[in-house]
């Protein structure tokens, strides 16, 4: 698996589109996989610019990823395109796959791809932030990830992007108002879709007070702009300001948060390796074994069993 892997990381940096197909593949099911990957890869990372866009089911994601990403494919622009979770009950989630595949027919250069829900949510986040890597490594401009709704995973994705779309409705009066605020956060730019349908201004107006009364200082306040993604009405200016935004960043500021995600990486891949090896240790060494299980029935305390099993110099016995 190893050398299979090795010949397609080869592959993808030549820019097969096979290769990163049955990559990705494989890494969706066996992540550890990258651990050969990343070592023939990392060299590159960096140059292709990961746009987010979340939002509640049915908003209109899909339909605006991809009115941007052929806006910036006519720019001369390789895009990527990643759909988490995109199979909603809400609507027909195969929606954006099938168009996009139906422009991969017509020879445009935008790779599209959806990652199920397996697992644990942590592993859909953590898949996802794979295949940014391998999309950036295939040599992609662009990376458009589309994640739905507002939980941990959106959160966990949208922190390995260098921008955040927020997508709202002109229905989603109240949903601005319930609105997570970590969502609030994390938005760079806000776009009312459907607004074509009556309330886009009135959700608009009550979005803007909102953020006016909660100020983010780290943060130029958000644009909020208006769109309909069926007919493309908007797109243009959205992508104006994805530029705008993205020239803005470049420099200090995207190296920051690029060092923050560099970070965040770091102490995953460290925390998922010593998980691993806990694992094994647990199930072959039986004085290991037998003070895990007093812990994990209550017999004993975490911290006095981790004391027992490391000896001093291991780990500091200090925590
Ligand atoms: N009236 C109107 N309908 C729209 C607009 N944009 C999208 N839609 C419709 O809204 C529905 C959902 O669009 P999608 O693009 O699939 O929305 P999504 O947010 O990707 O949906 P999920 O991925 O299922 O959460 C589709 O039936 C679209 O045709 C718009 O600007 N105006
Ligand atoms: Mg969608």
């Amino acid at each position: 698996m190893a050398e299979e892997c090795n010949v397609l990381a080869v592959g993808v940096l030549e820019g097969n589109e096979r290769s990163l197909a049955r990559l990705i593949s494989i890494i969706e099911n066996k992540p550890e996989n990258m651990s050969t990957v990343l070592p023939i890869i990392q060299s590159v990372l960096g140059r292709a610019y990961c746009i987010g866009f979340t939002g509640p089911p049915g908003a209109g994601k899909s339909s605006l990823i991809n009115q941007v990403a052929q806006a910036l494919n006519n720019k001369g622009h390789k895009i990527g395109i990643i759909a988490v979770d995109p199979t909603s009950p809400f609507s027909g989630g195969a929606f954006l796959g099938d168009r996009i595949r139906m422009q991969n027919q017509l020879d445009s250069d935008i790779f599209f791809r959806s990652m199920a829900t397996r697992g644990s949510y942590g592993g859909l986040a953590r898949a996802t932030k794979d295949v940014i890597k391998l999309m950036d490594a295939f040599g992609n401009d662009f990376i458009l990830v589309e994640t739905v709704g507002v939980g941990q995973t959106e959160l966990d994705v949208m922190q390995s992007t260098d921008t955040t779309v927020v997508v709202l409705v002109p229905e989603g009066g109240d949903s601005v108002q319930a609105m997570k605020a970590g969502l609030m956060e994390i938005a760079d730019i806000f776009v009312i879709n459907k607004s074509d349908r009556p309330g886009a201004e009135d959700v608009a107006i009550q979005l803007k007070a909102i953020l006016q009364m909660n100020p983010n200082k780290q943060k130029k306040m958000p644009p909020i702009l208006l769109t309909q993604s069926l007919d493309g009405l908007g797109v243009e200016e959205l992508v104006g300001n994805l530029e705008e935004f993205k020239m803005r960043l470049e420099g200090a500021e995207l190296e920051n948060r690029r060092r923050r995600r560099g970070k965040n990486d770091f102490e995953e891949t460290l925390r998922n390796i010593f998980i691993q090896e806990w694992r094994k240790l647990v199930q072959e060494n039986s004085f290991i074994n037998k003070k895990y299980h007093e812990a994990v029935e209550g017999n004993l305390d975490p911290y006095s069993a981790i004391r027992d099993i490391f000896p001093d110099g291991i780990i500091s016995d200090k925590f």
